[in-house]
């Protein structure tokens, strides 16, 4: 393993990436890096137009970056929700299948006219992975049967909504041996950034910690106490620090965290997760 003070991400580019590894996704999927950055992959001119789109059809609440004026005028019909998706969470549909593959099959549909004008920043996320994975094909995540998963999602977050130190695994959290994710040992998220929760100050950026999850952490994180533990076991952690456009890659299964989003500007992003083994020809992706 490398030193602690070397776990640092690989970036900025293709080039410099694959320079360094000649296999980046099984580095990521040993925790041996915390991220793969790949810095202005997709042109930021083009999220105030997107942005704009997806106010405009109500798929998430307009916002104003320097007035505190409500967005709706019926208090009581006031939308108070501090994260808004836009696309199919697993996480959050999976408990029902067939819904949660009547929503994906929604959000195809939307994903094939969103991004019209626009280059399509679901197929850059696609591509980078490509580009990524030696001998392994990229594709949808998909049932036997056929069913789609959704590709990926938005994710709107707005003032005071926090990601405390946690994991993302179908299986290691969520337990979901019904759905055919569940096949994958390791599971990486990719996330490009959209806007920023704040352009002029220090803006919430998310913070990679250097410990694989296993069943002893669990309890730091049910209870809360996973700073207290990273300190004492002088565990290395790694703030990512992104501008619209940026792309990172990493492995949810090291314990991660974005703090809390200050001030009126939602930080926005759009998400995937990734399922690879190393003995898999395919990587899947899903949202
Ligand atoms: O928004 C991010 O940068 C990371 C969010 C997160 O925790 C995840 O995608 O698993
Ligand atoms: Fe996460």
């Amino acid at each position: 393993m490398l030193a602690s003070s070397d776990w640092r991400p690989v970036e900025p580019d293709l080039e410099t990436i694959l320079g360094n590894f000649s296999d980046p996704l099984r580095e990521l999927s040993q925790a041996e890096i915390p991220a793969i950055i790949f810095r202005q992959i997709y042109n930021p001119a083009q999220f105030p137009d997107l942005i704009n789109r997806l106010t405009n059809m109500g798929l998430m609440r307009p916002y104003s970056n320097n007035e505190e004026l409500p967005s709706q005028s019926n208090e009581n019909q006031q939308d108070r929700r501090t994260r808004i998706d836009i696309g199919t969470s697993l996480g959050n549909l999976g408990n029902n299948k067939e819904l949660f593959f009547q929503h994906a099959a929604t959000t195809h549909f939307l994903f094939k006219f969103l991004f019209e004008g626009l280059s399509n920043p679901i197929d850059i996320i696609y591509e980078a992975l490509s580009d990524l994975a030696v001998d392994k094909q990229v594709e949808v995540a998909r049932e036997p049967n056929g069913q789609l998963y959704g590709p990926a999602i938005f994710r709107i977050h707005y003032t005071s909504h926090a990601y405390k130190p946690h994991i993302d695994h179908v299986t290691l959290r969520e337990n979901r041996t019904n759905y055919a994710v569940h096949r994958f040992k390791h599971q990486f998220a990719g996330v490009l950034c959209v806007q920023n929760a704040d352009s002029t100050e220090n803006s919430t950026q998310a913070i990679l910690h250097h410990c694989l999850w296993t069943p002893k952490i669990q309890p730091h994180i049910t209870n809360d106490t996973f700073h207290d533990y990273a300190t004492k076991n002088q565990i290395e952690r790694c703030q990512i620090d992104l501008e619209p456009g940026d792309l990172y890659f990493f492995n949810t299964s090291c314990i991660h965290e974005v703090p809390a989003v200050e001030g009126n500007v939602p930080r926005i992003v759009l998400a995937v997760f990734i399922g690879y083994s190393e003995d898999d020809d395919k990587i899947y992706v899903w949202s």
